[in-house]
């Protein structure tokens, strides 16, 4: 997130929301890493679903075309570069919008672009270019499975709906999620989450929610004490937070830390002869410590506000009579954390793996697996 270097696993994007297309280009990616475009597509369809989207959806089929850095479906080290097509190509017809909605880019960015029409601001701001940033997460999240890592995101609440489902195991997640249309664990809390998204769209209004990823299988010693850029609970929430709508991120407990006493939330540390390993058995610090991974499972958790575009507007001004107004519409999302708990994976899932190849790093995937190797060998004597 913070440092962009030659050799270093990084992701740009370009693209408009109703421009020709979207854009990624992914740099550092180990060769010959085995991947079908298929992986990648099913995890753009996810992002494009859950329940509380709008009428782009329909429009889209969000699919990756290759134009780079892949051949015969093996990565082969130069980078990767991607293409999502935008089905909804207007950009150029579209009238211009003089009224800024609260909450959204348009203000702030047409002050600062030196812009008379809040389209040329609302177009990058938009959330559709979070479909390029899937298909970065989900080309490492290729790259982590070969060392068993899975990173999973599901939908905590929305509108104060909470799932009260605890979760242990990878499958805890996928057998329940899958099966969500607002891909949350809890049926009984997905009845009521649908219920008030209905609700909301009824009266013009949207909502936000909470959404949680773990990481799963992650090795000991990602991230770093010694520099704080190299802080991994930092590299996370930079991440997390950069996704558009989100507004509060924690790991672990989080803000829960703050009602507690030390002795209750620190997780001891035991070692197992048996096993030969060190052990707890709570998870508190959501698996980071001292900006380190632990070996524990990674948690984090993202709060997404409600989509600022309301059909009830909200009072704004027009930005060239200066009057006051109501503040745009258009087409929109009721309620789009669904959409959120799989960008907030993938965005996650690119950071562990960038850790990973910082730590790990080799021109290819055999490099990074000696290396790995070499290092799981080196904890284990400790
Ligand atoms: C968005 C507005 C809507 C959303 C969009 C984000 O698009 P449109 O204006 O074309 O109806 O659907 O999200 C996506 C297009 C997407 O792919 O996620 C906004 O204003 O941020």
């Amino acid at each position: 997130m913070f440092l962009k270097g030659i050799f270093m696993l990084t992701f740009t994007t370009a693209g408009e929301s109703h421009g020709k297309c979207l854009i990624v280009i992914v740099s550092g990616f180990p060769a010959g890493v085995q991947l079908d475009e298929s992986d990648i597509n099913e995890e753009l369809k996810r992002r494009q679903g859950g329940f509380g989207r709008g009428g782009r959806m329909q429009i889209e089929s969000d699919r990756v075309c290759i134009l780079s850095g892949i051949r015969k479906s093996t990565t082969i080290g130069s980078p990767i570069c991607l293409k999502i097509e935008n089905k909804d190509s207007k950009i150029d017809i579209l009238p211009a919008v003089t009224r800024p909605r609260p909450g959204h880019a348009d203000l702030p960015g047409i002050i600062k672009y030196d812009q008379r029409d809040v389209r040329n601001i609302l177009e990058r701001a938009s959330a559709r270019e979070t479909a390029a940033r899937v298909a970065a997460g989900a080309l490492a999240k290729i790259l982590l499975a070969r060392f068993d890592i899975e990173v999973l995101g599901y939908v905590k609440s929305i509108g104060g709906i909470s799932s009260k489902k605890t979760v242990k195991t990878p499958n805890d997640i996928l057998k329940n999620r899958n099966k969500s249309k607002v891909y949350c664990l809890d049926k009984p809390a997905e009845a009521k989450m649908i219920e008030k998204i209905k609700k909301a769209k009824k009266n013009g209004d949207s909502l936000g929610g909470v959404i949680e990823v773990i990481a799963f299988g992650v090795p000991p010693g990602l991230g770093s004490h010694t520099q704080w850029e190299l802080r991994l609970d930092g590299i996370l929430a930079g991440a997390l937070m950069s996704v558009q709508g989100i507004k509060g991120v924690e790991i672990g407990l989080g803000f829960g830390f703050s009602k507690k006493f030390g002795s209750q939330v620190h997780d001891e540390i035991f070692y197992s002869e048996d096993r030969g390993a060190f052990s707890r058995t709570t998870n508190n610090a959501g698996g980071i410590e001292g900006g380190m991974t632990n070996g524990e499972v990674v948690i984090a958790r993202a709060v997404m506000k409600p989509i600022p575009t309301l059909m009830k507007p909200l009072r704004s001004v027009d930005i060239i009579t200066k009057k006051p107004e109501s503040a745009s519409t258009e087409r929109s999302d009721v309620c789009a954390v669904p959409a959120v708990s799989v960008i907030g994976e993938a965005v996650t899932a690119f950071e562990i793996a960038r850790c990973f190849m910082e730590k790990f790093g080799g021109d290819s995937i055999n490099e990074v697996t000696r290396n790995y190797e070499g290092y799981m060998k080196q904890i284990c004597a400790i």
